[in-house]
């Protein structure tokens, strides 16, 4: 349905070049107006189709997925450059009993289509809808979850082993852009499997592009591959792997030569690693995909891997004409692709980091940037354009990131690693051996952080006060609005005794009157917000507007109540814990954190000094998100169902008064 009413707005014009060749054949989309898609319940039946209805079948699966995404907003650039190689692995390999895994899995939502998941597309990304990645307990067709980069080699090298040891025979795919490429653990995959000699077939989906344009030598060197500076004639690459293939697959290589230029050029550093490398072939033209598909299919005899050439947001001009190739997109105007823009009455926190960032760089010439493949995500492209020379993209490698970062620190340099807070977990031992041991003083801004809404568990940045505050001499502070921010950034430029953080969430400010230029502000000491006497609520983070809600909600209760903003998980304040915990009778922190973090640091500190066991005991609680992963939702959502919000606050407060049939009243209404 939704691919006849695309047609009609751009008849056959977005769908150019790709299968020209069977289009010309069999011309289905001009003879048949009977739609396909509708007929495709499960890849069973797409297998049922002839080769040469396969060209409208990806015309219907590209239209429906810009129309649900023009919906819903989410991944755009990446599942339209995929849908002719989805539609050709579904057609040839057998799944799921062939196991197909998407890396990073945001290109996905094409494969969500085919494998039964149509009716509920329109969901993506919302509260009880479908995830915007693969997830195991989503679809039998999507054998590992993702939404960080760079695994589907490890993961499919441990379904391919898997499958040896039980004397299985099925297929093992790992889909891998040409970004996710640029990660040291497809590497260690590579070297792995190269090793074990396991069937496992890798695709490089190879469009060029990362988020932003990707950066580094492998980007370079896939770069020269396919513009066929290093192609070889198939009968010069036939004598090169001669003792190497069987008879057979090189004949039929062979065969495939007039369509399949480059077939079998010399992917030396996969060769090196020890993969077959087939390639660079077209992904949008199944003339080319799907013979060299099932030459693999029914040839392989280790890992093998696949260079396909793909164009991100292929097929819909808006996305093609986008400088980020509509990577991620809010809802939009098929017709025009237009996208809704938020109102927002204030700067987002990338924002003011960049802009603060830039303004200390500009008084501090020491000061360095990097970002691991996210400039505009973190901000870091407004750096980028102030100074070009000191600031660096990385590409997808976290645990790089860090340790350069400590090595620019060691040499005297101020580095700014820009990175959210879900990506620093890959950096952990980086942090941990090659920052916080030595004290050496990079300054982690860590965006992203709390709940993030559609992008669901994967990206929620919940830890990292947890795992960053068990390390010795770490500082970490917690941004309460975005005037706070720029303090921190201006802190943390100043501080070299060693590593310190700093975080902030995802979205606006709340539009807090800004600062001229920030200030430095005393390490390890936070501030009152508001003097009562009976109960004490201690923030860090941007929860301090909702405890500053809830503050007026339980005067008007007759509850007199203190706020304060800890502005540090580490150092903490003792001063103002005593001070809160002589003078109160409930003591309640709140954070977007997960157990283990401030909450837990406050209650050790509180036992350490004896506060919680004194004649009149403080009643302490540590409000922080729930011991679970939380699927995608809108944040607020998100925040009340984890109780904190102004409502759960109060409702806390009254519970630990004993006023519990209140607080439950409070909670249901
Ligand atoms: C560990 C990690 N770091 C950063 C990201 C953010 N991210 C999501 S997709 C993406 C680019 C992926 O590029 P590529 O693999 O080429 O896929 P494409 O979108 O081009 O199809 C990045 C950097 C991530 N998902 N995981």
């Amino acid at each position: 349905m939704m691919a006849v009413c695309f047609a009609l707005v751009y008849g056959s014009a977005p769908f150019t070049g790709a299968n020209e060749g069977l289009r010309h054949e069999i011309d289905v989309t001009q003879t048949s107006k009977t739609p396909l898609l509708d007929e495709i319940a499960d890849p069973e039946a797409l297998r049922r189709l002839p080769d040469s209805a396969l060209v409208q079948v990806c015309d219907e699966l590209r239209a429906e997925t810009i129309d649900a995404v023009s919906v819903t907003g989410g991944h755009l650039g990446a599942g339209l450059g995929v849908v002719e190689l989805t539609v050709a692995l579904h057609y040839v390999f057998d799944t799921p009993k062939d196991r197909i895994i998407w890396d990073v899995g945001h290109q996905a939502y094409p494969h969500k289509i085919l494998t039964g998941r149509r009716e509920r597309i329109r969901t993506l990304r919302q509260g009880g809808g479908l995830s915007g990645f693969t997830k195991r307990d989503e679809s039998i067709y999507d054998p590992f979850g993702a939404a960080h980069s760079s695994t589907s080699i490890s993961a499919g090298l441990g379904m391919a082993v898997a499958r040896d040891l039980s004397g299985g025979s099925n297929h093992v795919i790992a889909v891998i852009g040409d970004g996710a490429m640029s990660a040291g653990m497809a590497y260690e995959a590579m070297n792995n499997a190269g090793h074990l000699h396991s069937k496992l077939i890798v695709i490089l989906n190879d469009n060029d592009m990362s988020i932003a344009p990707p950066t580094g030598a492998m980007s370079a060197y896939l770069a020269r591959l396919v513009s066929g500076g290093t192609y070889q004639s198939i009968r010069e690459t036939a004598k090169h792997l001669a003792g190497h293939l069987p008879k057979f697959f090189y004949d039929k290589a062979r065969k495939t030569e007039e369509y399949a230029r480059g077939f079998w050029t010399g992917g030396t550093l996969f060769e090196e690693l020890g993969f077959y490398y087939v390639g660079p072939v077209d992904g949008h033209n199944l003339d080319h995909l799907l013979p060299v598909l099932k030459n693999v299919r029914d040839n392989q005899q280790g890992p093998v891997l696949i260079h396909v050439v793909t164009k991100k947001g292929k097929g819909y001009p808006p996305a093609e004409a986008a400088a980020d190739k509509y990577h991620g997109v809010n809802t939009f105007d098929v017709i025009t692709g237009k996208q809704a823009k938020p109102k927002a009455n204030a700067p987002s926190y990338t924002r003011v980091f960049a802009q603060s960032l830039i303004a200390e760089a500009q008084k501090d010439e020491r000061i360095v940037a990097i970002s691991a493949a996210m400039p505009t995500g973190t901000g870091l492209d407004l750096f980028g354009e102030a100074f070009p020379k000191r600031c660096f993209d990385v590409g997808i490698a976290e645990q790089h990131a860090v340790t350069f970062a400590a090595g620019l620190a060691a040499e005297g340099y101020k580095p700014f690693c820009a990175i959210y807070s879900t990506f620093l977990q890959r950096a952990y031992d980086q942090v941990v051996h090659d920052v916080a041991i030595q004290k050496l003083p990079v300054r982690f801004a860590i965006d992203r952080a709390g709940l993030v809404g559609a992008d669901g568990a994967t990206h929620a940045g919940s830890f990292d006060v947890a795992y960053l505050g068990c390390l010795p001499g770490m500082v970490i502070m917690a941004a309460a609005d975005e005037a706070e921010l720029m303090h921190m950034v201006a802190t943390a430029a100043a501080y070299d005794a060693g590593p310190i953080a700093f975080r902030y969430p995802r979205g606006d400010g709340i539009g807090v009157e800004m600062p001229a230029h920030g200030e430095r502000l005393e390490i390890g000491k936070g501030r009152m917000m508001r003097q009562g006497n009976r109960i004490a609520l201690l923030s860090l983070g941007t929860r301090l507007d909702e405890a500053l809600q809830a503050a007026d909600q339980l005067a008007g209760m007759g509850l007199s109540t203190s706020v304060a903003d800890a502005r540090f998980a580490k150092p903490l304040d003792l001063d103002l814990l005593r001070q809160l915990a002589h003078t109160h009778e409930v003591l309640i922190t709140i954070e977007e954190g997960s157990i283990g973090g401030f909450g837990s640091f406050v209650a050790q500190a509180l036992l350490e000094e004896g506060l919680l066991d004194g004649q009149k005991p403080l009643k302490f609680r540590s409000l922080v998100l729930p011991d679970q992963f939380q699927d995608q939702d809108k944040p607020e959502k998100l925040y009340a169902q984890a109780g904190l919000d102004a409502r759960a606050i109060v409702a806390k407060v009254l519970d630990v008064l004993g006023r519990s049939q209140e607080s439950a009243k409070i909670l249901i209404a």
